[in-house]
């Protein structure tokens, strides 16, 4: 496999990496700051929304994330431990230039956008957040997708010594998840390095995952250190759980209930104990983007 040997400090403007450099260095003062972060330079998008996105506060204390505990506010709380420099992703399956990239490497000439999306849970809550990414179909024309390729797979970082919910059995690590080609290359799909203009928090996923807005929020894998081009349809984390309850596609859907709560509405995160509460769209708003993707399909059985 071919072993990249750029680093951040060839890609990133110089005040920018020496920026990371100095927070990190600092690390006791970073500890005290929050998360360390570095601003990012990116253009805004015309996929944003223009709905008020959620603070900075409610995007980075309430998180899923189990490798750091099951507990809303365990990711806040543990993933400070997690090592997010050294980096790198292997890119492998049915690809012209498989290989180990350094995460340098991976963001290399790819545009940074922000783009503020729309952002439901299965769990029924949502959020609106500015992330700070670029088109996961530009890192794949990159590597080459060979056509034999139908799906993408992803893996999140095994290491338990750092993330302390990898201690217990809870689920089958690594997280797992997966799309079909087609909804890997739609624009929507974004690997996100960042939000509110600054390097990705550690409990949202740093330092690179997958966001995908008309999904579930399940399906926007975190950390992510494999992406592999394969034939066939993947297995997913939380469809080998539970498949009765998650299927492949996890489109969000209002009309499709979980067996064991509805999804016909969602709880604003951030917006009150009352007057949170509204109306679940239709591929969660983005149905003029998406619904060609799933055509003559029955997205009651393909859930
Ligand atoms: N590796 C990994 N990725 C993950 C999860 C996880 O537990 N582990 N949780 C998922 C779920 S259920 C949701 S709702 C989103 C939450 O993203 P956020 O904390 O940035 O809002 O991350 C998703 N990605
Ligand atoms: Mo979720």
């Amino acid at each position: 496999m071919k072993k990249t040997t750029l680093g951040w400090s060839d890609v990133t403007p110089k005040h920018l990496w020496l920026n990371r450099r100095a927070v990190l260095a600092g690390a006791g003062a970073a500890l005290l700051a929050g998360p360390a972060t570095a601003k990012l330079t990116y253009s805004p998008s015309s996929f944003s929304t223009t709905e008020e996105p959620n603070s900075f506060e409610d995007i980075t204390s309430y998180n899923n994330f189990y490798e750091f505990g099951t507990g809303k506010e365990d990711p806040a709380r543990n993933a400070g431990a997690l090592t997010t420099d050294p980096w790198s992703i292997v890119i492998d399956g049915l690809v012209d230039r498989p290989g180990t990239y350094d995460i340098a490497d991976v963001v290399k000439d790819q545009p940074l956008e922000e783009r503020i999306y729309r952002f439901r849970c299965v769990e029924a809550w949502s959020m609106i957040i500015p992330w700070i990414g670029f088109e996961l179909s530009g890192l794949l024309n990159r590597v080459g997708v060979q056509p034999g390729a139908k799906y993408v797979a992803f893996e999140t970082l095994v290491r338990p010594d750092e993330m302390v919910g990898q201690q217990s059995p809870i689920l089958d690590w690594p997280y797992r998840e997966g799309l079909r080609l087609d909804e890997a290359m739609n624009p929507l799909t974004i690997l996100a390095t960042g939000l509110y203009g600054e390097e990705m928090p550690k409990q949202n996923g740093a330092p690179i995952r997958l966001v995908v807005p008309w999904k579930y929020g399940f399906k926007s894998i975190k950390s992510i250190v494999r992406i592999s081009l394969v034939a066939e349809e993947p297995p997913t984390t939380w469809n080998m759980l539970q498949p009765s309850e998650y299927g492949f596609y996890a489109n969000v859907n209002p009309t499709v209930d979980h067996p064991r709560w509805s999804q016909a509405t969602e709880r604003r995160v951030g917006s009150g104990l009352f007057g949170g509460r509204q109306d679940t769209l239709m591929f969660n708003g983005y149905e003029a983007e998406v619904a060609s993707l799933y055509a003559g399909m029955d997205l009651a059985k393909f859930y």
